[in-house]
């Protein structure tokens, strides 16, 4: 092998498997990469269905069981791809064999999983790097040159929301993400992981947190083999205990004196994948909304009065993060090229040995915002982020 290439373990291949192997297959196609990325093996239960899915993707091998993959040394780096329940041991072996490693959020079940995660890593002395996709939406980078820039001033308010509706129906089946012994939590984790972690980029850490949340419906078929998020069908009339909850809504204060507050569901109807944030300063406001992912509003509260307002900026041009390697002015782009742009930011630091963000050490304190809102909600109580 050259140095120049660095081979990949891909663990899972559903939705973020497919998410993954587009980006580490555009990678190189688009940006100039030391390494470049070689889809060497795929790894899924079902050697029939995994095959299938290599032969599509152009994955060169599968393995069945995870560990097995992990062992392999022709493997450099491991892509954690797998629900959340996964993640810890699945990222504790890796680390432990001295792979780099790729994690899909929610990081962990609990921050005592996350803190262990992390401590193997930095242990091992590897590249780690969580992926939060939506820190690598150019119009986002552009939120935060801004903030950088101090065009917001001192900031007062943040305001987020990600809501979904794919399980408004009661007949949507038990899929993993509502069982709390594989996804941890609900929206809460889900969603609000990636509203945490935009906050906390944009804004700065998070000190106390008060958070309710609610389960409109308690039971739901059992679910078919490949039931998931968005796409689900029974094949069962037997019912199971739906264990997470459905909606969390959550108010903080910010370390630097802002307040905050995060709207998590999948009970809200119209809203598809709606994610949302609104930042306001004592110069200036954003505003962001992923079905606008091209877009950045922006208001200027230095601008003559007459002429105030929000402005919509089109994040597209060469000289906003990222674009200039896709295509020409205006010519937009959609989520999965966040993914791309994530795998790109990791190689650079895996090849130069300096660390990407968010990496595990975001992770542990993501997860202990969204835990100290599990307490918030269970306790009634202001709960602060420990
Ligand atoms: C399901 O709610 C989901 O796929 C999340 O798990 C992702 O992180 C989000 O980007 C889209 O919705």
């Amino acid at each position: 092998m050259s140095k120049q290439e660095l081979r990949i373990g891909l663990i899972g291949y559903n939705f973020m498997g497919k998410a993954h192997s587009q980006a580490w297959r555009n990678a190189p196609l688009y940006f100039e990469m030391e390494a470049k990325p070689i889809l060497k093996a795929v790894c899924g239960r079902s050697k029939d269905r995994v095959s299938t899915f290599a032969q599509r993707w152009g994955w060169e091998d599968v393995e069945t069981d995870w560990r097995r993959l992990i062992e392999r040394n022709d493997i450099d780096v491991i892509d954690v791809s797998t629900p959340t329940y996964l993640h810890h041991d699945m990222v504790i072996a890796a680390a432990q064999a001295g792979k780099h490693i790729f994690c899909e959020k929610p990081f962990a079940l609990s921050s005592e999983e996350a803190q262990r995660m992390l401590e193997a890593a930095e242990t091992a002395g590897i590249t780690h790097c969580l992926n939060h996709n939506y820190r690598r939406c150019p119009a986002v980078r552009l939120a935060r040159k801004l903030i950088d820039e101090k065009k917001l001033g001192r900031i007062f308010h943040w305001r987020g929301a990600y809501l979904q509706s794919w399980i408004v129906d009661p007949n949507f089946p038990l899929t993993w993400q509502l069982q709390a012994k594989f996804a941890g939590a609900g929206p809460h984790y889900d969603l609000n992981s990636h509203s945490v972690d935009l906050a906390r980029y944009l804004v700065g850490e998070i000190s106390t947190v008060s958070a309710m949340t609610s389960r409109f419906v308690t039971q739901r078929p059992l679910p078919a083999a490949n039931a998931t998020a968005f796409q689900g069908n029974s094949e069962s009339e037997e019912l199971g205990e739906v264990t997470v909850e459905d909606a969390a809504f959550m108010t903080v204060q910010f370390e630097n004196g802002a307040l905050g507050s995060f709207e998590a569901s999948r009970f809200a109807l119209g809203r598809k994948n709606y994610n949302m944030f609104e930042i306001y300063g004592s110069e200036g406001a954003l505003r962001f909304n992923l079905e606008r992912m091209n877009e950045l509003e922006y208001f200027n509260g230095t601008d003559p009065e007459a002429a105030q307002g929000f402005r919509t900026i089109l994040a597209t041009e060469p000289c906003h993060e990222y674009i200039s390697n896709w295509w020409p002015p205006g010519h937009t782009i959609g989520y999965e090229h966040e993914f791309t742009h994530a795998v790109v930011d990791f190689f650079k630091a895996v090849s130069s040995g300096c660390p990407v963000e968010p990496n595990f050490r975001d992770g542990v304190a993501c997860m202990k915002v969204l835990e100290a809102g599990l307490r918030s909600a269970n306790n009634g109580s202001c709960e602060a982020v420990t």
